[in-house]
């Protein structure tokens, strides 16, 4: 494979806003949750690396990726929060369980973007494997927690 090996969470962090007084939800998918859990943890502790405050990150979880649309409705309709990152792990499955799931996770986090004129990331990994994820949330692949967060980070400048 051409990716082995390779950090594939490598990200610019040129001309970021200053993020010192924004205020984060992070929503986290509970299935795959070893996976999910780092992913978060990439996530919030890129935040705190690039100026967010501890106190300004509000962490909630929902039971599936499926339920992400709907906890990102729900953080990002509060007045308190700026930018909401949800972060899931669909694996494939021997069904299209995880088709239906992915596209109905992407169109609904941006629906709530545009309703809410807020930034939301789609944090939702889509491997084949379990070890392909476990690669990509803090292993030889890099976190792509950590991207999810900048990604949030750089959307605020607009
Ligand atoms: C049902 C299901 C399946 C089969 N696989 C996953 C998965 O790989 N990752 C994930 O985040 N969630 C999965 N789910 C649960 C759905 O997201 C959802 O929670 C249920 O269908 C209930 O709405």
């Amino acid at each position: 494979m051409s990716s082995a090996h390779k950090n594939l969470s490598i990200f610019s962090t040129d001309n970021l806003p200053d993020i010192t007084e924004k205020r984060f939800a992070i929503v986290v998918a509970e299935w795959n949750e070893e996976v999910t859990n780092a992913l978060a943890d990439g996530a919030h502790n890129t935040l705190l690396t690039y100026g967010a405050k501890e106190d300004n990150i509000l962490r909630v979880t929902v039971p599936g990726s499926y339920e992400l649309s709907y906890g990102a409705q729900k953080m990002a309709q509060r007045d308190d929060i700026d930018a909401v990152i949800c972060i899931g792990c669909v694996i494939q499955g021997e069904t299209k369980h995880n088709d239906y799931i992915n596209h109905a996770v992407a169109q609904g986090l941006t629906n709530v973007s545009l309703k809410y004129d807020k930034p939301v990331v789609f944090g939702v990994l889509t491997p084949n494997t379990e070890q392909q994820a476990l690669d990509r949330a803090g292993g030889i692949h890099g976190n792509k927690g950590d991207e999810a967060a900048i990604t949030a980070v750089k959307m605020l400048k607009f």
